[in-house]
């Protein structure tokens, strides 16, 4: 009998004890961290707004029911997540460039992976007239958040046409440096202006993309860009975009505005209504005034380029000769066609994007501004209001307001 009670005294106690630990388990107080679930790579986060801010996010389980760690909690330090939640655009960033110029382009991917991409994760494009280097892929790809790609440009896309005489080139060449133009003596510089004026667009690793952001070594970034640029091109339909603008050495194009008025004859169809003719000519077309966009920076829509309104324009200009007999830049080359080809409001400048590209600096105006997006650039250093910029040009003729401020930082 005395056994069978001490049986029965082990079945209510281990009864006991399930019961307790069942309660014990069921209320833990270990907190489920509330992370956003990312699926295929992209961050599928509930709040957007928080993803894309940079202010603590609040705290997900009150302190009482914090566990004993035997550390001191700190219940405003849960990090915003690392990369902004939302779709991505068919974007990736392009750079022609040189093994040479392998540092010099890390120092850019860093500026713009800190500032904008580390959020977005989009690809990046590397195009050489020479096969890349290990070391050049080895540092770029592990700098890089998004997926990197490195193509070689077709020897016919890297090389002097048949139809251009070869010797009437080469004095050209010995004129410039005569007179010291600016790369005025160089042939790879020339055969760079021609592959970003006319092909960049069409090589085969930028078919899979429908926006690019252009960018070249030594160039910097100095505030933070919160949103996506290309789903902001996209969502208010632009297709061309500029943080700099000036005017082009007349020694280096001296016959591009007759070739363009020799095409826009041949072409009336591609020339727009509603275009912007008055930003590049005093004179309703009878010339030039020179302003043109750096054409170093450029977020823009690839399929604009691929269209046959611009091939029609590059295949004009470079069947006249002007990128050997001259030495004309891409800049003017894309500048005229989105001054020619696109809606006014189909150009947007990038004010928000502070940007460096020696010797110039684009610093946004305006003081809250820098400050909201902890921008390092000194406003002293603003090219914008330059007598030597076509910025304030661009505003006239959009009828745009000049940006809140911009007497004082004049
Ligand atoms: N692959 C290659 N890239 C070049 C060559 N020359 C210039 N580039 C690239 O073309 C772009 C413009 O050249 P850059 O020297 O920056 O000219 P600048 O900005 O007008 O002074 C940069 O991205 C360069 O890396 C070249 O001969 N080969
Ligand atoms: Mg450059």
């Amino acid at each position: 009998m005395a056994g069978q009670q001490r049986y029965l005294r082990y079945i209510v106690f281990a009864l006991v004890a399930i019961v307790l630990l069942f309660f014990i388990s069921s209320s833990s107080s270990v907190p489920s961290a509330q992370w956003p679930t990312y699926k295929g790579g992209q961050p599928q986060s509930q709040d957007q707004s928080a993803a894309d801010s940079n202010a603590p996010a609040a705290p997900q389980t009150p302190q009482s029911e914090k566990p004993s760690t035997g550390t001191t909690p700190n219940p405003g330090n849960a990090l915003p997540p690392a990369t902004a939640g939302g779709p991505r655009m068919n974007a990736t960033f392009v750079t022609l460039a040189r093994n040479s110029d392998i540092w010099e382009i890390a120092e850019s991917i860093r500026h713009v992976e800190d500032r904008f991409n580390r959020k977005f994760n989009y690809d990046w494009v590397f195009l050489n007239d020479d096969d890349f280097s290990d070391e050049f892929k080895k540092l770029t790809s592990s700098l890089v958040s998004g997926k990197t790609k490195y193509g070689k440009i077709p020897k016919e896309h890297w090389s002097f046409p048949e139809w251009i005489d070869q010797d009437k080139a080469a004095k050209v060449r010995e004129e410039m440096k005569e007179k010291k133009i600016i790369y005025g003596d160089s042939i790879s510089y020339r055969h760079m202006c021609r592959y970003e004026s006319g092909f960049f667009f069409r090589h085969p690793l930028m078919m899979d993309y429908e926006w690019y952001w252009r960018v070249e070594p030594s160039v910097k970034l100095f505030c933070d860009i919160e949103y996506d640029t290309f789903k902001y091109m996209a969502d208010n339909k632009k297709k061309y975009s500029f943080t700099l603008s000036l005017y082009e050495y007349v020694e280096t194009i001296p016959t591009l505005w007759d070739t363009v008025k020799n095409f826009t004859a041949t072409y009336p169809q591609h020339v727009v209504k509603g275009n912007s003719l008055k930003w590049i000519s005093e004179d309703d077309g009878k010339t030039y005034n020179h302003c043109h966009f750096w054409s170093n920076f450029e977020i823009g829509n690839l399929n604009w380029l691929r269209s046959d309104a611009y091939i029609d324009y590059f295949t004009s200009l470079d069947h006249a000769g002007g990128f050997f007999y001259e030495r004309w830049g891409d800049a003017p080359v894309h500048s005229i066609a989105a001054a020619l080809m696109l809606k006014k409001d189909e150009i947007h400048f990038f004010n928000d994007i502070a940007y460096y590209h020696v010797p110039f600096t684009h610093c946004p105006t305006g003081e809250q501004y820098r400050l909201d997006h902890k921008c390092s650039c000194n406003p002293k250093d603003n090219f914008d209001w330059n007598g030597y910029s076509c910025t304030a040009r661009f505003y006239e003729v959009n009828e745009m307001e000049k940006p809140e401020g911009y007497e004082k930082e004049h």
